[in-house]
Parts: structure tokens; C-alpha cells; sequence
């Protein structure tokens, strides 16, 4: 709309322009037309009264005079007649016209004098009239009187107004007919060609190469679709290149690796992309204050730290919600952007949510409903019918959000965890082809616990549309099997582990989630300033340094840590003035009471131990409440002589890896809850009942003593399982089960 006003603009003023100096130049000329006109009538009868005038004054005849002056009674536009003495006295007036008696009349007098006929234009009430009088002589050329006839001139004014309106009009229909014209040029001469180019290009896009529409035109558009098509082809064919090469690789090497997951996937998915959909976006654009500049960090979350080196490294969609603050300011039209935003991997699409929406879907049914009930932390999940709906809501529009984006032949589609349980049944309802897999990141109850949950059918059914659903552990798996056995109509097959539903498989398989080996890779000059900051200002040196890192979220275990380690200091007073605990704390869905509520109690926790065990110089526990950057906390894993890992329930733990890997020269110890997925595999680390405060204060003890032959033993074999069974290899067995499953 804005390139066809910009295009008939001109044209508007010019032809306005034109229309008023023509219309003012008409008008103009019609008024002097309409008043020429007058002026001669006005004249022709004051001069055919002037005999019988002459003859009134001459005998001083009032009867005659009456007479004379009242014959003008009936006439339309002629008002009346006066006949003056030679004083400048009326003598005579039409009686209908009377008024004109009060009305200042200077222009008789100099008639009287100079004995010539005048016409004036003179205003009389709210009108104005056209006056034309004549000197009445006599013989001798002496002033008998003056013979004066008045004129309405509103017929003019009334005429030329009309003339204004029809030429008004025509400039309206003017204007109306270029509109609709220059609207008609424009969309055949650019809209439909633009058109149908963009088609092509949606249609490029998504893949459909095979039904792209010829657009081969002679004119510059065509010319330009035309040169497309050629960088299509080739990228077609280079594509295909590289994806026979990938495969070819993929067999030779042994570690999976970044290069070998980005084989994978292009020997896998050829031409098509990996969409991911999850609730936290993998880079969030926030307003820091005070200066009020936008910043774009990556969120404290699991899932982040996992799917983000998959797509960085093969590239793809990210489908999220966009919470940032200032994230409308970073993405196009599409609402989408390129990232990481320094060095572009990926597409990130941000969704949407109004604060309804994110109350009720986010904080409301998935965070104070599903969280606390696959969570065994005793947390009495919500379950309030308006969340559910604005769930389900939120789920919709996720679904649109990623339909839009699915090429035309076999999408395959990653759902993150407890947000989307409907998700995967929303797209298959469009797009049954699609090969979905959802990954359930946090741990699954058994079936008594979950099936208090009242919307128990529509999220099960929701879920089991997908084609493989994956946990962390088997046990978890196990846990879902009995869950739809128990819940659900359905037949379960032991052997494959797959449930079926209305003639649906669905594979439940284990896929042990980890991170990037690359993770511990150098930390930046400004991190390794930072934490030589952190060890002058708590004097650390010479100190035996634990390490706690997570969002602050009841299931972690952050205050049974903080109460095993007072026990641990008043059990074993020799480490009081050696041992510092450093907790790395990231505030986390505050606008949850359960979780406001607890910030408090860990703050007022860590006050009362600290001023418990403090010696006027040394205090134990060191809380940098605020979120760190990956590089932030890089330098602090190395620093740790152990890290203390306590979630009272926990599908996996990313923390606890990320310690180990970066743990190069294999020191350190990992105190691990049990209650942890890591803890499966993580055999060798110390592993721990959170809630049993004494063997927890023991264990810390234990770790801190263990010989270094050992924790160097203990921390090689987990370094060779975290590398092993990275997050690349993690990401090729989901692409490798869905794949072959859906034969994509
Ligand atoms: P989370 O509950 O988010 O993940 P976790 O796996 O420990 O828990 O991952 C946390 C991530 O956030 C780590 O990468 C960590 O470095 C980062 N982080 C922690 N504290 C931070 C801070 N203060 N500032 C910045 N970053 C911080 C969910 C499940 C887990 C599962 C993961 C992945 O609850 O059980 O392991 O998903 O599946």
C-alpha cells in the first residue's frame, strides 16, 4: 500500500493542483459574469424610472412616488426602489424594503454633489446587495433627487458555490479513478510477479524442488527467477555431493564428534532440515540496566546446554518461545534470526506469548503441575483447569508456528521436553508424515503417581502420536510403559519397547543425554580476570574449594547441600578455615511462590551457617547469586577441588558432566546425588542420599580425603564415559532410531 501511494502521490497533487487553479480561474470568471449582468440590469432600470422620477420631484408627488417605488414589490431579485429628495432625505421606499431607512449611506451625498450615477456592492444585514442611483435633474441641471435601485447579488454567491461542489466532485472521481487504476498497473506489473516469485522461493525453501512452478519471464522479474533457479540446481546437486561424502565418513570414524554428527545428519536428511522445538530459546536478547542495552545471553538451562552444539553444529530450525525483553528488537518479519548472532549456524524462530499465555502454559500448568509431578520432591503439583486450556492454547500455536516452516516430503521434527506433550499430535493431524520425536528431559514417575494428574488421557495420547519418545535412564522408560499399560487402552510389546495405540507405534527408548566434549575448551582472558578477582577477595588460595552450579529450583537439593555442609564443619572442625563452598546460583521461574519462597530460605540459610561457622576473616560458603556465562563458569570447574552435585530428583545433570570434562588433568572429585539420571553412569563418583544429612557430611569428608591415585582413577573413567557418550553421539542415535524407524 505504501509503494502505490508513493507511486500515484505525485500524480494526486499535480492533478489537485490543477483542478484548483482552474476551478478559481472559472469561478472568478463566472462571478464576473453573474455581476456584469447585474450591473446592467441594475442600470438599464434605475435609468427607465428616471422620467417618471423627475416628474414626481418636480411636483412633489408622494401618492405618485408611492406609486412608482411599490411597482418593484413583486419583483424576485430586484429588492426595491428609493426615491431621495435633493437633501439626500428619502422621499419614497419600497415598503418590504423599508429597513434600508437605518443604513449609513455616505455614497448619496456624493452623488448629490457630483450629479453622476454610481453602482456599489454594499453589505445590508447578513447579505450583501448590488445599489445602483441615479441624480434626477432638472432642466437647468439642478438635483431634483436620486432614483435608487438595490439588487440581491446572494443568487451569485449561491451559483458560484454550486460551480465549486460540481467541480469538487469531479475531482473526486478523478482521484478515485486513478486510484483504482494505478492500483490495477501496480499489482500486474509488480504485486502478481512478486508474487509468484516469493511462491517459488517458499517453495524452494521447504524443499519442494521437484514442484516449483516456472516462472521464466522476459521482462527483469523473470530474468531474476531465472538466475535463481540455476543457484537452486547447483546447491541441489552440491547437496547431494555432500551428502554421499558424510556417509562415506561416518563409517571410518570411531568417537562421535561434531564433523560426524553434521555427516549424519546430511546422509540422513539430505536436503531436509532438523526442526527443534522447545520453551526456552537457546539465545535470549535482554535489557541490561542500568544503561538499558540490549545483551544476548544463553539461559542456565539443561536442554540449551544439550541441543545447542547439535544445531550449531548441523545447522537447521529452532522453533522457541521468545522471552527475552528486548527480543522483538533482534528478529525479521518472520520472526526469525540467525545464530549464534556473531558467526550464524542456525535459525532461530522465536514464538510469541502473551503474559496469559505464559502464566498459564509456563509457570501455571507445566511448571506448578507436570515439574513437581514427575519430580519426586514432595511438591504438591497444581492442576488448574485455566492453565490446562491456555497449555493446550500455547501448544497450538507452537504447532502453527512449526507447520509453517515444514518443507513438503518428510519433516523431521525434535520436541523438547514437558512443555509439548500435545504438540507431536497437533502436527501429525497435519502432517502425518512427519517423523517426531520427543525427548523427556526431566524424569517420569510411575504410573500411581501420575495418574492423579486429571488431563492423564489427552497428555499421554499427545505424547504417544510422536513416533520415539526418550529418557535419560531405562528406569524412566519403564516407568512410561507401565504408565500407558496401566492408563491407557493399548498393547505394549516388551521386545521392541514400543506401546500401540489405534494402530500407532510408538518406540520409548533410553538415550542418556550428555554436552559438548568441547565444553572445557579455553575460557576467555576476561573469565580467568574474573575468578582471579573471586580468589583474591575470599582469600582461596590456600583453601580446599567445593563447587554447587544450577538454577535455584527445590529439586536441586540446595539447601539439604547447605545443611551437610554445616554438618560437615561442625562434624569435622580441622576443615574450619580450609574449606570453601562456592555456589554459582541462577534465580529461576520466580514468579512461582514456591520458588520465590525458596530464594528467601536459601538466602536466610546461607546468612545463619555463615555467621555460625565465621572467624572474623573466613566464612564457608561464597553465594554468587546471578546468572554466569558458559565462559564465566568454566574457570570455576577447574578451581574446584570438588563438585557437589545434590538433587534430590533429577532426570540426568548436565552439571555434574561439565565438571568432569572440564576437569583436563583428571583431579578433582564429583559428589553426586543418587537421585540423578548421571548417577547410572557416573559409577565412580561419591555418590550420595541428599536427604541423609550425616553420610552427606561424611561423604564430603570422604572426597576431600580420598588419596589423589584414586580420585585421579575415579575422574579418568568418567572423563572416558562423558567423552564417549557425548552429546553428538547422544543426537546421532535419536536421528539414527527415528530415521530408520520412519524410514525418513
Ligand atoms: P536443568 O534442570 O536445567 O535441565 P542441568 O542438566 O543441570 O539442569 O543443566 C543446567 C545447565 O545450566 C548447565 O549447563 C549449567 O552450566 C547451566 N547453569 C547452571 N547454573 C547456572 C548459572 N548460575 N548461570 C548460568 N548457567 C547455569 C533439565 C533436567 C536435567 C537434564 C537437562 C538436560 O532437569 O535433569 O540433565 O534438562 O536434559
Amino acid at each position: 500500500m505504501k509503494r502505490i501511494l508513493l507511486f500515484i502521490l505525485p500524480i494526486l497533487i499535480i492533478v489537485t493542483a490543477a483542478f484548483v487553479v482552474f476551478g478559481t480561474l472559472q469561478v472568478r470568471s463566472e462571478e464576473q459574469k453573474l455581476m456584469d449582468e447585474l450591473k446592467r440590469k441594475a442600470k438599464a432600470v434605475a435609468e427607465g424610472i428616471d422620467l417618471s422620477a423627475k416628474y414626481i420631484l418636480l411636483h412633489n408627488d408622494l401618492r405618485g412616488a408611492k406609486a412608482l417605488v411599490e411597482k418593484f414589490q413583486a419583483r424576485e431579485r430586484l429588492q426595491g426602489c428609493v426615491l431621495y429628495d435633493n437633501e439626500g432625505q428619502i422621499f419614497a421606499i419600497t415598503s418590504r424594503f423599508a429597513d434600508w431607512r437605518e443604513k449609513e449611506k455616505p455614497y448619496i451625498r456624493d452623488i448629490l454633489a457630483e450629479k453622476r450615477p454610481r453602482g456599489e456592492l454594499e453589505k445590508f444585514k447578513e447579505y450583501s446587495v448590488y445599489t445602483y442611483a441615479v441624480p434626477i435633474l432638472d432642466d437647468e441641471d439642478n438635483v431634483l433627487g436620486i432614483a435608487e435601485v438595490i439588487y440581491d447579488t446572494s443568487f451569485v454567491f449561491a451559483t458560484l458555490t454550486e460551480l465549486w461542489e460540481r467541480i469538487n466532485v469531479t475531482l473526486i472521481i478523478l482521484v478515485f479513478c486513478i486510484l483504482i487504476i494505478a492500483f490495477f498497473i501496480q499489482r500486474q506489473i509488480f504485486t502478481l510477479p512478486v508474487q509468484r516469485l516469493t511462491e517459488w522461493f517458499t517453495h524452494f525453501q521447504k524443499g519442494e524442488t521437484d514442484e516449483l512452478p516456472s516462472i521464466r519471464g522476459k521482462d527483469e522479474l523473470g530474468k531474476l527467477a531465472s538466475e535463481v533457479e540455476q543457484v537452486a540446481l547447483n546447491l541441489r546437486v552440491a547437496r547431494r555431493a555432500i551428502s554421499d561424502e558424510a556417509s562415506a565418513r561416518i563409517r571410518k570414524e570411531d568417537i562421535w564428534t561434531e564433523a560426524r554428527l553434521r555427516d549424519l545428519i546430511r546422509a540422513k536428511l539430505g536436503d531436509n532440515a532438523l526442526f527443534v522445538v522447545s520453551n526456552r530459546e537457546p539465545y535470549m536478547h535482554v535489557t541490561v540496566e542500568p544503561a538499558g542495552k540490549p545483551k544476548c545471553i544463553r539461559p542456565a538451562s539443561g536442554v540449551v546446554t544439550a541441543i545447542n552444539p547439535i544445531l550449531y553444529a548441523c545447522g537447521g530450525v529452532w522453533v522457541a518461545h521468545g522471552s527475552g525483553d528486548a527480543d522483538r528488537q533482534f528478529t525479521n518479519s518472520k520472526n526469525k534470526l540467525g545464530v549464534p548472532p556473531e558467526d550464524n549456524r542456525y535459525i532461530l524462530k522465536r514464538v510469541w506469548l502473551d503474559k496469559e499465555e505464559e502464566a498459564g502454559y509456563y509457570y501455571g500448568f507445566a511448571n506448578e503441575g507436570l515439574w513437581p509431578l514427575c519430580h519426586i520432591t514432595h511438591t504438591r503439583p497444581a492442576f488448574r483447569e485455566a492453565d490446562w486450556q491456555m497449555y493446550k492454547k500455547v501448544n497450538q500455536k507452537f504447532a502453527d508456528s512449526v507447520l509453517e516452516e515444514l518443507p513438503k516430503k518428510s519433516p523431521l521434527i525434535f520436541i523438547q521436553d514437558y512443555h509439548f506433550t500435545l504438540l507431536g499430535k497437533m502436527i501429525k493431524e497435519k502432517r502425518p508424515d512427519a517423523a517426531i520425536a520427543l525427548f523427556w528431559h526431566i524424569p517420569w514417575p510411575n504410573h500411581e503417581v501420575f495418574s492423579i494428574c486429571p488431563y492423564q488421557q489427552e497428555i499421554l495420547d499427545g505424547m504417544l502420536a510422536c513416533d520415539i519418545i526418550g529418557f535419560h535412564v531405562p528406569y524412566h522408560c519403564n516407568n512410561f510403559l507401565e504408565t500407558a499399560n496401566r492408563l491407557l487402552e493399548c498393547r505394549i510389546d516388551t521386545e521392541k519397547s514400543s506401546i500401540i495405540r489405534s494402530g500407532k507405534e510408538t518406540f520409548i527408548r533410553s538415550f542418556p543425554i550428555s554436552i559438548d566434549t568441547h565444553f572445557s575448551d579455553k575460557a576467555s582472558a576476561e573469565s580467568q580476570d574474573y575468578i582471579n578477582t573471586i580468589r583474591g577477595e575470599y582469600a582461596l588460595n590456600d583453601k580446599i574449594i567445593a563447587l554447587g552450579v544450577e538454577r535455584i529450583d527445590y529439586t536441586k537439593g540446595i539447601i539439604e547441600r547447605v545443611l551437610a555442609i554445616d554438618r560437615f564443619l561442625e562434624k569435622y572442625p580441622q576443615y574450619r578455615n580450609k574449606f570453601v563452598f562456592i555456589h554459582l546460583a541462577a534465580p529461576s521461574r520466580t514468579h512461582i511462590k514456591r520458588y520465590h519462597d525458596l530464594v528467601s530460605e536459601i538466602d536466610e540459610l546461607v546468612e545463619r551457617i555463615n555467621w555460625k561457622h565465621f572467624d572474623g576473616a573466613w566464612k564457608p560458603i561464597i553465594y554468587l547469586k546471578r546468572h554466569f556465562s558458559a565462559d564465566e563458569i568454566k574457570p570455576f570447574y577447574a578451581l574446584a577441588d570438588l563438585c557437589i552435585v545434590s538433587s534430590l530428583h533429577d532426570g540426568m545433570n548436565l552439571v555434574a558432566k561439565e565438571y568432569i570434562s572440564a576437569r583436563k588433568d583428571s583431579s578433582g572429585a564429583l559428589v553426586l546425588s543418587r537421585f540423578t539420571g548421571a548417577a547410572r553412569e557416573l559409577t565412580d563418583a561419591v555418590q550420595i542420599n541428599p536427604y541423609a544429612i550425616e553420610d552427606f557430611a561424611d561423604k564430603i569428608k570422604f572426597a576431600i580425603e580420598m588419596p589423589p591415585d584414586e580420585k585421579q582413577r575415579r575422574m579418568r573413567n568418567m572423563r572416558d564415559i562423558v567423552r564417549e557418550n557425548n552429546i553428538y553421539r547422544w543426537a546421532a542415535s535419536i536421528i539414527t532410531e527415528l530415521t530408520a524407524l520412519t524410514k525418513v
